[in-house]
């Protein structure tokens, strides 16, 4: 395992200007470097810029206290690479942050990737050249580079959200948000701490800070389901099991609505009784996480069925938290698992403790920041230092700190004004030669990330090389298929109950964006078998230009470990249909 010292080695260099490579990827998660590892793998020139000092993306931005995935860990790591699989132990039921990090350091390293990566550089703007058919990318360093494809690989919780409450400038102590945080240890001992927000990151660091924190006032603005984690070291036997058929497992996962493996019930939730419902929620929570929501498969789909669980979750919280008050402050009358699920380690049991206090910004929202405390309903909380847990501009976000220029001098900001349009959540009509992984319009944050991300990867890997082969200068979306995705992406939507609520999911976590369920909701395997058909169909739904060879689409194939096949009885179109899909 390594996790060896400076990574930022080319923190000094000078800027390169009028440098020209076969493709540039913007950010060095784990979407950036599977990139680069791709097309360097098929011959291809590669630059990749990184906003950071270091690889891993999410995991190298969010070292808030607590920070784990929860997705188990066992799962969330790439499949690529057998022997990599293999080498590399986790050591707890879910990751920490720290050994998340260490993985993506472990993988630069293994692979060689850093050599191809300009640390601490934000790319600033990328302009399409309409004459050339190629991309000018400019960087924050002064940096203007050529390449034929550019490859964004953002992220889809990368840009920070800080609500812009009036006076928080004159605030005298640390300011920290959970995405943006510092380096150095934050010590919050003898210090009264205010946490804004209750989503997953705030869920996850609040425990921790309150072992701390001399006082923690959490600011909720609107309450958040959490099941625990019931984290643990893990078993090295179960580590031997699961490494001794690791791709059966892999095959399983990608097989599965979400991307990962675990068990879940297609029975609808009313067909059992109250009885049986109560026994296999109680089993559900004791195994704990995200796979509570496949307790029953009519879950997201029926509001009498999601009644039912979300009642089951809230006679947990009140019998957690002692005091009534507080208690029912705590408990969400929203639908369950419409927002994002949160999985914690002694969240609500917090409340219990004397020194911590939970004040209800829903109806009186925070009317300023004092340089000593925060004020909602006109009364001023004293606090030496503030957390905002205030999430991201999720998934357009990180395209929106980009000025990008497509064919005609059509901006993305423009095109994308009334919500994200994309085919496939890879393309976008108009960006010729400009990919997405993990874009609106594609599973995404619905499913496990770093299988999302490796199909992505994948594809446009698969992609640029067949435009190679057939010496195409650019490939682009016809604004007819990228309607007929849209349509598609809304009209699965809609047949779920997460389209129904204010979340991040539907850009409603923010004020003036527009309100559009982002991600595909139609299950990971249906969306991958779409993409395999668009590819085995000559890639039916583009239009590639300047090709000097014919490729038929007998000679085009898809990465083999996409080629999954349809679980019928779960995730088949006639199992969305009838609203039996249960997605986490
Ligand atoms: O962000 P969030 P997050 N005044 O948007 C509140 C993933 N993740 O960083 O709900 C007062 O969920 C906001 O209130 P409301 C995961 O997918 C994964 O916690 O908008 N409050 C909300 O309570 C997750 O869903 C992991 O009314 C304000 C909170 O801030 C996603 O990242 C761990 C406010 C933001 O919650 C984002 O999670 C962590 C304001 N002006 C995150 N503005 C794991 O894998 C916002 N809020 C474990």
């Amino acid at each position: 395992m390594s996790t060896s010292g400076s990574h930022s080695h080319n923190h000094d260099r000078s800027p390169e200007t009028g440098t020209s490579v076969d493709a540039v990827v913007v950010g060095a998660g784990f979407a950036g470097m599977f990139m680069l590892y791709r097309l360097r793998q098929l011959g291809f020139s590669v630059r990749v810029y990184e906003t950071g000092a270091d690889v891993g993306g999410t995991w190298y931005w969010n070292r808030y206290p607590g920070a784990r995935c929860d997705v188990e860990s066992m799962q969330y790591s790439y499949s690529f690479c057998e022997a990599l699989e293999q080498e590399w132990n986790w050591t707890e039921k879910y990751a920490p942050q720290p050994e998340i990090l260490a993985y993506a350091r472990h993988v630069a390293e293994r692979f060689g990737l850093r050599q191809d990566i300009l640390f601490n550089t934000r790319v600033t703007a990328a302009e399409f050249d309409d004459e050339t058919g190629r991309w000018w990318v400019q960087t924050d360093r002064g940096e203007r580079v050529n390449a034929q494809f550019c490859i964004m690989a953002v992220g889809c919780l990368s840009a920070a959200n800080r609500p812009p409450f009036p006076g928080i400038e004159r605030f005298k102590g640390p300011l920290l948000h959970t995405g943006e945080w510092p380096h150095e240890a934050v010590d919050f001992t003898g210090l009264r701490t205010g946490v804004i927000g209750t989503g997953s990151s705030a869920i996850q660091s609040i425990p921790i800070i309150a072992e701390q924190a001399k006082s923690l006032t959490v600011f909720q603005r609107t309450p958040n389901y959490a099941v625990p984690a019931w984290n643990a070291p893990l078993d090295p036997h179960y580590v031997k099991t699961i490494k001794a058929a690791y791709p059966e497992l892999r095959a399983k996962a990608r097989a599965r609505p979400t991307g990962f493996y675990f068990p879940f019930n297609t029975k609808p939730a009313l067909a059992a009784s109250p009885g049986e419902r109560e026994r296999q929620y109680e089993a559900c929570w004791a195994r704990g996480g995200l796979p509570f929501l496949g307790a029953y498969g009519d879950l997201l789909f029926d509001k009498q069925a999601n009644d039912t669980i979300a009642e089951f979750a809230r006679r947990k919280i009140r019998a957690i938290v002692r005091d009534p008050k507080t208690a029912e402050l705590l408990c969400p009358d929203n639908v369950f698992g419409c927002k994002r699920l949160c999985v914690d380690s002694g969240y609500y049991a917090v409340f219990n403790q004397p020194h911590v206090q939970l004040v209800d910004v829903s109806k009186a929202p925070i009317e300023r920041v004092t340089e000593q405390g925060i004020v909602s309903g006109g009364v001023e909380y004293p606090v030496d230092a503030i957390v905002c847990a205030t999430g991201f501009a999720a998934i357009t976000g990180a395209f929106e700190r980009i000025a990008i220029t497509g064919r005609g001098g059509l901006t993305l900001s423009e095109k994308w004004r009334a919500g994200p349009r994309t085919y496939l959540g890879l393309t976008t009509a108009g960006f010729p030669n400009l990919f997405m992984i993990t874009g609106p319009g594609s599973p995404s944050v619905l499913a496990s990330m770093i299988q999302a991300i490796e199909q992505h990867v994948d594809w446009v890997a698969d992609c640029i090389a067949h435009l190679r082969t057939v010496g195409a200068r650019t490939i682009e979306p016809t604004a007819a298929d990228e309607d007929r995705w849209v349509e598609h992406v809304n009209e699965v939507a809609a047949i779920s109950l997460r389209s129904t609520c204010s979340s991040w999911y539907v850009g409603a976590n923010l004020p003036g964006r527009p309100r559009v369920f982002m991600p595909y909701i139609g299950g990971f395997p249906i969306y991958v078998h779409q993409c395999n058909e668009v590819m085995v169909n000559g890639y039916k739904g583009f239009i590639i230009r300047g090709a000097t060879a014919a490729h038929t689409p007998a000679h085009i194939q898809c990465t083999k470990r996409w080629q999954v096949p349809l679980d019928i009885e779960v995730i088949s179109p006639a199992a969305i249909a009838a609203k039996r899909v249960p997605v986490v």
